[in-house]
């Protein structure tokens, strides 16, 4: 007798190409709407479904994972961060999580660079004289000056793929690179990247012209950048975030903003999304986009051929390749 497809329910509008695969291969209950499901619609997906694919969105919080069925057994991340998902009490009920690593690692280290640029180089100041208040009366020597950042010292706080990535861009824009990492990278990436390992996060921010993060949102990095440690970095210095939000204590980055304790701010998520400050939203010298760092065509469908290879992987009875453990975490 031929074997019934798996209810694999997803909760968000996934590109074209994805869902089309998806419903070939799975008995597929898409989101055609996008608008993102109330948690009582998360628990009633869990009751009924064997497969969840939630985004980031979605919060899969131990209320979430009591209510699975007996036949729920996988929520396959369409995204990195799992920050979303309660992975311990997940596992604690055999629910196998996984993720889509590596493939926009390229396109959110781009992302950080085009911040790192907009922000010094005062980006969006000139894209305003001319578009919003076409008020341009000439060049000048001394108008619309900005930083250089050849030669400038960056330091990067998490060193996993995507801070490598970003590593190799600075380094090629002539950036002096430094990083904070739980663990110091083998010699050789250090050698390759010239990189300098600092143990010390206080020691490295207080040192650094721009600083750049790429460490996951887990409970020993929420508000790593807390207002005690955003007040050693320098006042002339730039802060790009492209990780999460939560790293960063949101309210106290304002405050220093608005009081003129930093030179600038590149940030591509929030600590509350999808809100933001509104007093952020006021300040000079930030350049603030709504969490586009992987938004491209091409990594959005990469990232559903993750999430259908590690469905398939796992309903073939195999182990999906990539699995989130918590000792990742
Ligand atoms: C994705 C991200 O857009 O993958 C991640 O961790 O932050 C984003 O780039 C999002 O997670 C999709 O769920």
């Amino acid at each position: 007798m031929a074997k019934t497809k798996p209810i694999v329910v997803v909760t968000r509008k996934l590109p074209d190409v994805v869902e089309t695969r998806m419903r070939e291969l799975f008995d597929t209950r898409l989101n055609e709407s996008d608008r993102p499901m109330s948690q009582a619609e998360l628990v009633e997906a869990v009751k009924m479904a064997d497969v969840l694919v939630p985004t980031v969105t979605d919060r899969i919080d131990s209320h979430v994972i009591s209510q699975a069925g007996d036949s729920f057994k996988l929520i396959a991340n369409f995204g990195n961060g799992v920050d979303n998902i309660d992975v311990a009490a997940a596992n604690a009920r055999s629910i196998t999580v996984t993720n889509t690593p590596g493939v926009l690692t390229e396109d959110t280290a781009d992302m950080t660079m085009a911040l790192m640029l907009a922000v010094p180089r005062r980006l969006m100041d000139g894209v305003a004289v001319i578009k919003e208040k076409p008020s341009w009366t000439g060049w000048s020597p001394t108008w619309m000056l900005g930083n250089r950042i050849w030669g400038k010292r960056l330091g990067i706080i998490g060193m996993g793929r995507i801070g490598q990535a970003v590593a190799r861009r600075a380094k090629a824009f002539g950036m002096q690179i430094h990083y904070h990492n739980r663990r110091r990278l083998p010699e050789a990436i250090e050698q390759e990247l010239e990189s300098t390992y600092w143990d010390s996060l206080d020691q490295m921010l207080a040192r650094m012209d721009v600083i750049s993060i790429h460490c996951p949102h887990t409970p020993a990095t929420y508000h790593l950048l807390s207002a005690r440690r955003l007040k050693l970095i320098r006042q002339d210095a730039y802060l790009v975030n492209t990780a999460r939000g939560e790293v960063i204590d949101e309210n106290a980055l304002t405050r220093m903003l608005l009081n003129g304790e930093l030179a600038g701010a590149g940030l591509d998520v929030f600590e509350h999304e999808p809100a933001v400050n509104p007093k952020l939203v006021d300040c000079d010298r930030v350049v603030l986009i709504p969490h586009m760092g992987s938004a491209t065509k091409e990594g959005r469908a990469d990232m559903g051929d993750k999430v259908i290879i590690n469905i398939k992987t796992f309903m073939d009875g195999h182990r999906p390749p990539d699995r989130v453990l918590m000792s990742m975490l």
